[in-house]
């Protein structure tokens, strides 16, 4: 990837470029790092590049030297302009993994009070805000943005896997981490970190993150794919309203709920002649039951564990799912999703109910019980 920063200090980028993994990226020639100062792209011979303020307030960077700069700059190749400015969009995860497909980047770092809003719309793709706070200028946002980028690059980060560790690739926070020396200060590291067993220390450090994330950052659960995070496991049990579920919608469901990661789907059909077509056309990924209590008897056996039983009706009522989804995460016991019935369904069995789906004005709601299992399930699990 190469990376033009449009600014005038220059040497503010020097040391940036110079070290750490960083460094070592421009030293492999994954990543290129050029400055282009404005001063050099002036109309006048002074080198001016800002001015005072239309209407008073300060001094503004002048749109000619910065658009030449970007023309310059392009000089090398089709880029995407970026302006990082408190104006801009929020910078997070998604929108890095996004820039990250670039292969010219071209940043313009502000000064001052700003840049000329004509340069803005005449030259800028997208404008980023690394967070709700003023700096001195753009020069530190541009290295935010191409650190966060630069981690994306196969072959910067040591380890792919370590960064699909990290912070917020799955939308959670970390994990707590920790080196020598095993006791520090009177403080002793987790124990579970240092006995050796992986699948202990996977479901320990999926339990932090999941806590962590609930209680400091519930706000990013709503987006997040809490599959990972599951120590047990997720079931849809399917009640048809009124006739029978043909086997290859079925086997098509389940394909569905397989790809957001779930052990099972159950289908509650009436008649045996029903379950035996079931079973010989859907495949193992379907089990037919009898009865709702019997699917639920068959996960209770199966997971040794009582279940965290979420329903959707389509009715009105309901907890909000992004509510639901949370205590989802808390709650480590295995989740069941039932789709289809009505609000008798379960009647004295410990569940929660699913607010409905809503739509348009928010007065029209998902009625079809697939629609509603492959709607919140990517909710729930889905890759953001
Ligand atoms: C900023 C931010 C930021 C505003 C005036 C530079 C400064 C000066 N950039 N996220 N927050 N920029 O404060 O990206 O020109």
């Amino acid at each position: 990837m190469l990376v033009t920063v449009v600014t005038a200090f220059p040497e503010l980028l020097e040391p940036f470029s110079r070290s750490g993994v960083i460094g070592k990226a421009v030293e492999k020639g994954i990543l290129e790092i050029r400055c282009i100062n404005p001063r050099n792209y002036t109309e006048g011979t002074y080198g001016q590049i800002d001015d005072y303020a239309y209407g008073s307030g300060g001094m503004v960077l002048m749109a000619e030297p910065l658009a030449r700069s970007v023309y310059a700059a392009k000089g090398e190749g089709p880029a995407t302009v970026l302006y990082p400015g408190p104006q801009g969009i929020p910078l997070d995860q998604h929108l890095v993994e996004s820039l990250a497909v670039n292969e010219h980047l071209v940043i313009v770092c502000g000064r001052y009070e700003g840049v000329d809003e004509r340069f803005v719309e005449e030259c800028v793709d997208l404008e980023i805000s690394i967070g709700d706070y003023v700096l001195t200028g753009g020069e530190l946002p541009a290295m935010v943005i191409v650190d966060a980028v630069a981690r994306m690059i196969p072959g910067v980060v040591g380890q792919e896997s370590a960064v699909e560790e990290d912070s917020f690739f799955r939308g959670m926070l970390d994990t707590p981490h920790y080196t020598r020396p095993a006791s520090w200060r009177g403080r002793e590291v987790p124990g579970v970190l240092t006995g050796g067993d992986h699948e202990a220390i996977r479901s320990w450090r999926r339990a932090q993150s999941a806590a962590r994330t609930s209680g400091r950052r519930p706000d990013i659960i709503v987006g997040a794919n809490i599959g990972p995070y599951l120590d047990k496991g997720v079931y849809v049990i399917l009640v048809p309203a009124t006739e029978a579920i043909p086997a290859a919608e079925l086997s098509e469901m389940a394909e569905a709920c397989f790809t957001f990661g779930c052990r099972k789907l159950l289908c509650v059909v009436r008649g045996g002649s029903e379950r035996k077509s079931l079973q010989a056309h859907a495949g193992d990924r379907v089990k037919a039951v009898s009865t709702m209590e019997s699917a639920l008897a068959w996960i209770r056996k199966r997971e040794k564990a009582e279940m965290l039983t979420i329903v959707s009706v389509g009715e009105a009522g309901g907890i909000h799912w992004a509510e639901m989804k949370r205590r989802a995460l808390d709650s480590d016991r295995p989740l069941v999703f039932v789709f289809g019935g009505n609000e008798t369904i379960l009647a004295g069995t410990e569940k929660e109910v699913l607010g409905p789906i809503r739509g348009g004005k928010g007065d029209v709601s998902l009625s079809n019980a697939r629609d509603a299992a492959v709607v919140i399930l990517d909710r729930f699990f889905g890759w953001r």
